[in-house]
């Protein structure tokens, strides 16, 4: 088929799944195309399968806001019309699904009759789609959607929960490409990070206050306490500089390491021992998932869809949201000896191969062929 993807092209979960999906349709021969407003940053061969179409929003100084939705669904029409794209797959509500709608509306304009699927990514219901400025536009763009997926059974209970919504809603999961990891262990450099004797602790996220920072740095506060660690955080966002600062204040700043944002994901999770997510919410917890295929195991709070991914006292273990004290206990109890971690490593492998590429892609295809059909 020929599909159309919109996503964020930034480090955020759902570009990364909506990059990673399109390059995998590309690689069974479906002819993917990229329109949003950046390359997006896991997108790095463009070639037969693969366009990038980019949308520019003209500044004009009569506009206070340049208007991103106008620009885009003028973009998706032209772009549809010119490659004959058959189905348009939108990745996060906010406006993705509104300009989305507002395309198709116009290619009926032209006897153009093309099915959108909406994927829900978590923050686009249970943070900023759930405010009033913009809740009627996002139940109503999820309602115009011919097809509705969301990343877990939890954001799927949330957005009933939030919305008043008609459509039924398919959970389909995030997932991972096994096969790319299998290779890579032997290429760590861990002794770039830590000493031999340390444990290496590990937080990738885009270091907004969902994340819980500062419980990050608590908790690797405890873990330090009771054996030699490191900390390594990954990411840049706007609780960075106070996260610095915490640092700082409990004498830890020899001890943590802040990489701000990386395409090294891969060969920085391969030497970490424990990776930490104490999200206030999270609809699925990619990052978790993205550790665990690299033999991570994970510490998180038991919020959203995260149990759905780290599995208690199997792959790690989960706590309440802030309960610090817990999720510190629990990872001494995991980083102990190396009997026990090498345990919660293989098992957070295995849980995290459940999620293989392989078995989701035929999922969002049997759609795409079940939206196409019915259009
Ligand atoms: O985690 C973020 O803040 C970024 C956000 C996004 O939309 O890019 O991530 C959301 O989508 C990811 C991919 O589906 C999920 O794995 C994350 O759990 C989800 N984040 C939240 O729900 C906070």
């Amino acid at each position: 088929m020929k599909i159309a993807i919109v996503c964020y092209p930034t480090f955020g979960g759902s570009g990364v799944v909506a990059t990673e999906l399109g390059i995998a349709l590309a690689e069974r021969g479906h002819e993917v195309h990229f329109i949003t407003y950046r390359q997006p940053v896991r997108l790095e061969l463009l070639g037969n399968n693969i366009h990038f179409h980019e949308v520019h929003v003209p500044e004009y100084p009569l506009f206070h806001y340049q208007p991103y939705e106008l620009a885009l669904s003028s973009k998706l029409v032209d772009t549809i019309k010119l490659y004959d794209i058959e189905l348009l797959h939108v990745h996060y509500a906010i406006p993705h699904a509104y300009a989305g709608y507002m395309a198709k509306k116009m290619l009926q304009e032209y006897g153009i009759f093309i099915p959108m699927i909406t994927t829900l990514h978590g923050t686009d219901i249970t943070l900023v789609g759930k405010h009033p400025f913009y809740k009627p536009a996002v139940t109503f763009s999820i309602n115009k959607s011919d097809v509705v997926t969301s990343v877990s059974e939890a954001l799927k209970r949330e957005t009933l929960k939030l919305f008043d919504i008609e459509k039924d809603i398919e959970v389909i999961p995030n997932f991972i490409e096994t096969t790319k990891y299998k290779n890579n262990y032997t290429d760590c450099q861990r002794t770039m990070m830590a000493r031999e004797d340390e444990r290496i602790i590990t937080h990738i996220s885009n270091f907004r206050k969902v994340k819980r920072i500062p419980d990050v740095i608590k908790i690797f506060h405890q873990i330090q306490k009771t054996m030699p660690a490191k900390l390594i955080m990954v990411g840049e966002g706007p609780e960075k500089e106070k996260a610095e600062d915490l640092c700082d204040s409990l004498g830890l700043k020899d001890k943590v390491l802040f990489l701000g944002n990386s395409n090294e994901i891969d060969r920085i999770l391969c030497f970490s021992d424990l990776f930490l997510l104490p999200s206030e919410t999270e609809s699925f917890g990619l990052a978790a998932l993205e550790a665990m295929i690299n033999k991570v195991a994970v510490i998180s709070s038991n919020t959203g869809g995260i149990p759905e991914v780290n599995i208690d006292g199997v792959s790690g273990y989960l706590a309440n949201v802030g309960d610090v004290e817990t999720m510190a206990a629990r990872a001494i109890e995991i980083l102990k000896d190396d009997e026990t971690l090498e345990k919660f490593k293989e098992n957070a492998f295995n849980v995290a191969s459940k999620f293989d590429i392989v078995h989701v892609l035929p999922l969002y295809e049997d759609l795409y062929e079940k939206a196409f059909r019915s259009r």
